[in-house]
């Protein structure tokens, strides 16, 4: 595996050089985002960002996220100016030699979360999802303030959004997802750009709206909508298993199984038992509800090679910033991480 880190650029706080100085850290996970969800992102812009993470010693890994457009979601005529936009964006990625770009099928929200600074028992704060609170929110009531999603849309904006999925069920989302796949695809291949679709997050409705990046069978109906590895997933294992009918770790291994896993993405949660309430925990196994060093050992046993990264992390010694996108607790993750890869490797040698 690589190690790798989410940056958020010239802005994050956490700056590169904090990234390099993380023990086992090879690579970069980043975006564009200075340049409008629809429009293409230049050979120019890249190449810069690009050479940006390249001086501080680390290597461009991922692109997380080139965003897919509302419009595409929602299968309106406008998509096909978009698609080709995005794959101009892809061919682009590919020409300055990036090979794995993340992205989501989420409509209007990515992920979310019902608090974004729960105080832990030890005193630190973690992003959790209470469902009971989630079900009396109203995104049209302007009541969520989350970090996930573009909080620039206005009110108004807000409910025409939501009115437009109105029409929109699952079967829609999944036919508006094909269409998508089967253009984009072919030129990712082309291109030599690993596609990595991430979770929704959580993996169930929320608000109404359809979610379909959600179980093991909707996983495989996806990889099945064209057949090819660069039609991979991210496994977020924090994601799949907030759901508790998930099992994290065997939808890891059917994907791993069938050469799709593109990009992981390693955070724990705590499942509270409370219906689908979560909380997101420190990553190490005894805190929370996925056995990590499971996770590690199935990618150790499937040789698989590609970039992983530690997720969201608490807010530990004080730290402020960014929710979920810390440095100092996604550090303990990565050092962890790279300390169960190293025991499962030499352990697979004696
Ligand atoms: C949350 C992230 C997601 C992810 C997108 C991918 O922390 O894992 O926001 O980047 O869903 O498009």
């Amino acid at each position: 595996m690589e190690m790798t880190f989410r940056w958020y650029g010239n802005d994050d706080p956490v700056t590169l050089q904090n990234i390099k100085q993380i023990p086992g850290m090879k690579g970069i996970v980043t975006a564009i985002y200075d340049v409008p969800v629809g429009q293409v992102w230049s050979r120019e812009r890249i190449r810069q960002l690009k050479s940006d993470v390249e001086q501080s010693g680390l290597k461009l890994s991922v692109i997380e996220s080139v965003p897919v457009h509302e419009d595409i979601k929602l299968g309106r005529p406008t998509r096909d100016e978009l698609i080709d936009n995005y794959i101009q964006t892809i061919k682009n990625l590919g020409a300055e030699g990036i090979n794995v770009v993340c992205y989501n099928f989420m409509p209007v929200f990515d992920w979310t979360r019902t608090d974004l600074a729960y105080e832990l028992q030890d005193g630190s704060t973690a992003l959790i999802f209470e469902e009971e609170v989630a079900k009396k929110m109203d995104p049209v009531k302007g009541e969520l303030s989350l970090p996930g999603w573009d909080s620039s849309y206005s009110k108004e904006e807000m409910k025409a959004i939501m009115d437009a999925y109105s029409d929109v069920d699952e079967e829609t989302l999944w036919k508006n997802l094909e269409y998508f796949i089967k253009k984009v695809i072919p030129a990712a291949e082309e291109a030599g750009v690993k596609m990595a679709i991430h979770p929704d997050d959580p993996p169930y409705s929320i608000f109404g709206l359809p979610r379909i990046i959600t179980c093991k069978e909707n996983l495989e109906r996806f990889i099945n909508l064209y057949d090819s590895p660069y039609n991979g997933v991210t496994v977020c294992v924090g994601s799949y298993a907030s759901d508790p009918n998930n099992n994290a770790v065997e939808m890891l291994k059917a994907m791993l199984d069938k050469n799709r896993v593109n990009f992981m993405h390693a955070r724990n949660i705590k499942l509270t038992g409370e219906g689908k309430s979560f909380q997101e925990s420190a990553h190490p196994s005894e805190y929370g509800s996925i056995d990590m060093y499971e996770v590690v050992k199935a990618l150790h046993d499937a040789n698989w090679e590609g970039p992983i990264r530690p997720d969201h992390g608490r807010m530990i010694w004080g730290e402020t910033g960014r929710p979920g996108y810390g440095l100092f607790d996604r550090a303990l993750g990565a050092t962890y991480l790279h300390g169960l890869a190293e025991a499962v490797a030499k352990n697979a040698k004696q």
